[in-house]
C-alpha cells in the first residue's frame, strides 16, 4: 500500500515536472509572443492628451493623477501637453510641481501669455505633440480619464478617423447641469442636427479622439475659434468623408472654478451654427 502512494506521488510529481511544463512551456511561448506582439502593435501609437487650463488649480492635480492612473493600467504610452494661459490662481505652477512627480517626459508644459481662447490653445498643444493620436480633454473634470481605453477599443475597432464621446447615445448623460444649461445644450444640439444633419450625436461635446493627421486636416479646414471650434471640427470630418465612431459618456458638471457658459456664448454660438449652415 505504501509502495502504491509512494508510486502515484512520483507520478504526479514526473507528470507535473515534465508533461506539464512542456504544454505550459508552448504556452507560456504563445503568451510571450501575444505581449511582444501587443507591445508593438502599440508601441506603434502613442496618445498625446491635450489639457487646456484657465484657473484649474483645483482640478489639474486630480484629472493628472486619474489620467496617469488609469493609462499606466492600460499600458498605452500616452504624454499630457498642458497648455496653461497665464492663469491668475497658479494653475501653471501648480503643473509644474506635477511634473517634478510624474516626469517631463510625462507631462509637458506648454503655456502662453494670457488666455487667448480654446481654439488657439488646442493648436498650440498639437504643434507639440509627439503622438499619432491625440485626446481632447477638459481639465475641470467633467471627462473623466475612464473613458479613454474605451475611445482607444473604439478607435482599434473600425480604424475610425475619429471618436466623439457622447452625452446622447446609450449609457452617456450629464449629471450637474440645471435645467437652463440642459435646455440649452440639448437645444443648440436638436437645431444642429435639424440644420446640418451632422452623423455624429453630441457635437458640442469635446472629450474626443483623432487621428493627428486628420486633426491637422480638420484644423486647418475650420474658420471658428473658441465655444463653437468643437461642433464645427465634427461637421468638417464629415465634409472630408473622415470616420466617425462614438463612444457613450457621462459629463459632470465642474465642482471647482466658475462655469464660462454665458449670453454672450449662446449668441456666438447660434451665428456659427448659421454660418456653417449657410456655407456647408
Ligand atoms: N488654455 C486655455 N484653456 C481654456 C480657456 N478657456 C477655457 N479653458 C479650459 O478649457 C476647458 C473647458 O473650458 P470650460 O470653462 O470648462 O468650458 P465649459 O465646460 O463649456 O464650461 P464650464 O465647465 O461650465 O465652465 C477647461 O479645462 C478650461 O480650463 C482658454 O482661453 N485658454
Ligand atoms: C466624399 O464622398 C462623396 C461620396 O462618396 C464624394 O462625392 C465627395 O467628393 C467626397 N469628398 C471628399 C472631400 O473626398
Ligand atoms: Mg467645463
Amino acid at each position: 500500500m505504501v509502495h502504491y502512494q509512494f508510486y502515484l506521488s512520483l507520478l504526479l510529481v514526473l507528470s507535473i515536472t515534465f508533461i506539464s511544463p512542456r504544454v505550459s512551456h508552448k504556452e507560456s511561448l504563445n503568451i510571450v509572443n501575444d505581449m511582444a506582439n501587443e507591445e508593438m502593435r502599440d508601441s506603434e501609437n502613442k496618445y498625446s492628451i491635450l489639457l487646456p487650463t484657465y484657473n484649474e488649480l483645483e482640478n489639474l492635480p486630480i484629472i493628472i493623477y486619474l489620467l496617469t492612473k488609469y493609462l499606466d493600467k492600460s499600458g498605452y504610452d500616452y504624454e499630457i501637453i498642458v497648455i496653461d494661459d497665464g492663469s491668475p490662481d497658479g494653475t501653471l505652477e501648480a503643473a509644474k510641481q506635477l511634473q517634478n512627480i510624474y516626469g517631463k517626459d510625462k507631462i509637458i508644459l506648454r503655456p502662453r501669455e494670457k488666455k487667448l481662447g480654446l481654439g488657439t490653445a488646442y493648436i498650440h498643444g498639437i504643434k507639440h505633440a509627439t503622438g499619432n493620436f491625440i485626446i481632447i480633454m477638459d481639465a475641470d473634470l467633467s471627462h473623466h480619464p475612464k473613458f479613454i481605453s474605451q475611445f482607444i477599443e473604439k478607435q482599434q475597432s473600425e480604424d475610425f478617423d475619429v471618436v466623439s464621446g457622447s452625452r446622447y447615445i446609450g449609457s452617456g448623460g450629464v449629471f450637474g447641469w440645471d435645467f437652463k444649461r440642459k435646455l440649452v445644450s440639448r437645444g443648440a444640439n436638436f437645431l444642429t442636427q435639424l440644420l446640418l444633419r451632422p452623423g455624429a450625436s453630441d457635437l458640442t461635446g469635446s472629450f474626443r479622439l483623432y487621428k493627428k493627421d486628420v486633426l491637422d486636416k480638420l484644423i486647418k479646414s475650420c474658420v471658428s475659434k473658441g465655444y463653437v471650434f468643437q461642433m464645427e471640427m465634427i461637421i468638417r470630418a464629415r465634409e472630408l468623408n473622415f470616420t466617425v465612431g462614438e463612444v457613450p459618456i457621462t459629463f459632470v458638471d465642474r465642482v471647482y472654478g466658475e462655469s464660462k457658459l454665458g449670453g454672450s456664448e449662446i449668441v456666438q454660438f447660434v451665428r456659427a451654427m448659421l454660418y456653417l449652415f449657410a456655407t456647408t
